[in-house]
């Protein structure tokens, strides 16, 4: 298999790359005063500005040419029509079939998906409609006002960071918790908040054999059934499941009445848009969920119909190679400016991490390229008084997407405004900054700005000086309400596949999940003996010896 460093395009992007990098992006932008008009795309209100990256349009040309020579349109149609592309669990990753607004057919197997998705979608309404208005009782008769969702990986993180990013759209009486550490002061922190008569357990797991998961239901359901006098009546008016896995959800103690299915070509990472995503109908309400899926749906469409250079996710993605693999900077950070996306960043870290963190290609070789990036991140100003001063004068160079809606969720009463004003000041600014950087010369200006103080405290020019060039994206928009957010979590996961396209990976699976639970399930027997064990390395060994001996 020819490999994509082979490609054309590639290799004139090494030669472009050698041209481009001695100049600063002040210039770029001094040669250029339409700079913003020619690298910003819009959506909707949805505006994408990414002008402040080292790219001219040479350099897009040749990152389209090398999408082309990937073979992206292909990829991006198998992807849509449900081809098994997750080839390593023979699996189709079609998460755009769960937000298929258009309800074309969608066939795996022969099958067309869309009356299973739909009904499952029926079945969520109905019973976040029930929670949501009181008509679903807990067993003593009383309504529900505390939702637990107990779920790690995939089958938490994007409820919980969805729940927290649209809590304004929340229902007021409602209260949502999210439990995933097998540490058991997770469940116990949660379980102080609940009252056993009004609260659901959603117990979300795609396989229903996670270990975290498993432990956090048994000790919750012990808990329900401490309280009721061992009743186990009572465990089907306060547990459901989300699984696809029907004979587990069962052995548990669920009714498969009380059971919401979702399918294997749903992958954790990516299922948010199923019905792992009950938690999130039942706070913020079916309406609000569907918006959701909604704005995922409209991107999708914009992914699979727009030419590449007016694509969002194809130029979001292509940037990112091309700082990935011809600048060499390998990690990413997102830098939400918004308060309730502060769950984003460790969200796109699974989503990206889990999908592009692979080291063989789709030819079963080894890939001889950085893949993913490192991807961290956290919710600005916060971000600015920590880590944000290795961003401006650190050795490693970080593009940075700085995310902010124009108008706080929390509706403008005069101070809430003032908040907002210096919220997005701080973020103008630190584009700026980045971008721009501090000459020394106009640090002394700064420093000295009559001829009498010229000199002193020279030394300290250099320190307070910043080389600038570097890189980010802005993505603004109008306000952070359920359509948007379904946009902007969908342009993230297309620009993940189209990254794994380049790189000849698949982005589908997660091997390195898998191993770690598989040494997991080994290590719990030897802690529960009381001889010492040398069934693993020193190291290895000698931990767990300890732990016996002090446990
Ligand atoms: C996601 C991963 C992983 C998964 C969890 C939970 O893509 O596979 O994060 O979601 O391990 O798995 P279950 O949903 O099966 O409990």
């Amino acid at each position: 298999m020819t490999e994509i460093t082979d490609s054309k395009a590639w290799k004139k992007l090494v030669e472009h790359q050698k041209s481009i990098q001695a100049t600063h992006m002040r210039d770029l932008f001094n040669q250029d005063p339409n700079r913003f008009d020619n690298f910003h795309l819009n959506f909707q209100d949805l505006i994408v500005d990414f002008s402040k990256n080292k790219i001219n349009n040479h350099t897009l040309k040749l990152l389209m040419d090398l999408a082309r020579e990937a073979k992206l349109d292909d990829w991006r149609t198998k992807l849509f029509k449900g081809e098994k592309i997750n080839f390593t669990e023979n699996r189709a990753a079609l998460h755009t079939a769960l937000r298929n607004q258009s309800n074309h057919p969608i066939m795996i197997d022969g099958e067309d998906v869309m009356p299973k998705v739909n009904n499952v979608l029926d079945k969520m309404a109905k019973f976040s409609e029930d929670v949501r208005n009181g008509d679903w009782k807990g067993y003593s008769g009383k309504r529900i006002v505390t939702i637990v969702n107990i779920g790690i990986g995939g089958s938490d993180l994007g409820p919980a960071m969805v729940c927290k990013a649209l809590k304004s759209f929340g229902h007021p009486n409602l209260k949502p918790i999210f439990v995933s550490n097998v540490d058991g002061a997770d469940i116990s922190q949660a379980l102080e908040q609940c009252d056993p008569e009004t609260t659901l357990f959603i117990v979300a797991s795609k396989t229903f054999t996670t270990q975290e998961t498993m432990a956090n239901a048994s000790t919750a359901r012990q808990w329900l059934l401490n309280h009721f006098q061992g009743n186990t009546a009572s465990i089907k008016s306060h547990f459901v499941a989300v699984s696809t896995n029907a004979r587990v959800v069962k052995e548990f103690g669920i009714d498969t009445e009380n059971m919401f299915e979702f399918w294997d070509w749903v992958g954790g990472r990516y299922s948010l848009w199923s019905a792992i995503g009950l938690s999130i109908a039942v706070y913020l309400g079916m309406d609000h969920y569907r918006k959701l899926l909604a704005g995922a749906h409209e991107i999708d469409q914009h992914f699979l119909e727009t030419p590449l250079k007016k694509n969002i996710p194809v130029i979001l993605a292509m940037i990112g190679v091309w700082y990935i693999n011809f600048f060499n900077y390998n990690t990413h950070a997102i830098l939400p400016y918004d308060q309730g996306l502060s769950l984003l960043p460790p969200y796109l870290q699974q989503a990206d991490m889990e999908s592009n963190g692979k080291f063989v290609s789709r030819d079963d070789e080894y890939v001889s390229l950085h893949t993913g990036p490192v991807v961290w991140g956290e919710s600005g100003t916060n971000g600015q008084h920590a880590f944000y001063q290795l961003i401006h004068q650190g050795q490693d160079i970080i593009p940075s997407d700085f995310i902010i809606p124009m108008r706080s969720q929390y509706h403008p009463n005069s101070e809430a405004d003032l908040h907002h004003k210096i919220l997005f000041s701080n973020f103008i600014a630190q584009t700026r900054a980045l971008m721009m950087g501090k000459t020394e010369n106009e640090v002394r200006k700064e420093m000295f700005p009559t001829d009498e103080s010229y000199g002193k405290l020279e030394h300290l020019v250099r320190h307070k000086s910043f080389l600038g060039d570097r890189p980010s994206n802005s993505i603004i928009f109008n306000e952070l309400d359920p359509k948007t957010l379904g946009r902007l979590l969908a342009i993230y996961e297309h620009k993940i596949f189209v990254q794994g396209v380049v790189w000849n990976i698949n982005s589908f699976d997660q091997w390195g999940v898998e191993y770690g639970k598989q040494i997991a399930s080994m290590v719990l027997p030897e802690l529960s003996t009381t001889r010492a064990t040398e069934a693993f390395d020193s190291s290895t060994n000698n931990l767990i010896n300890n732990f016996k001996k002090n446990t």
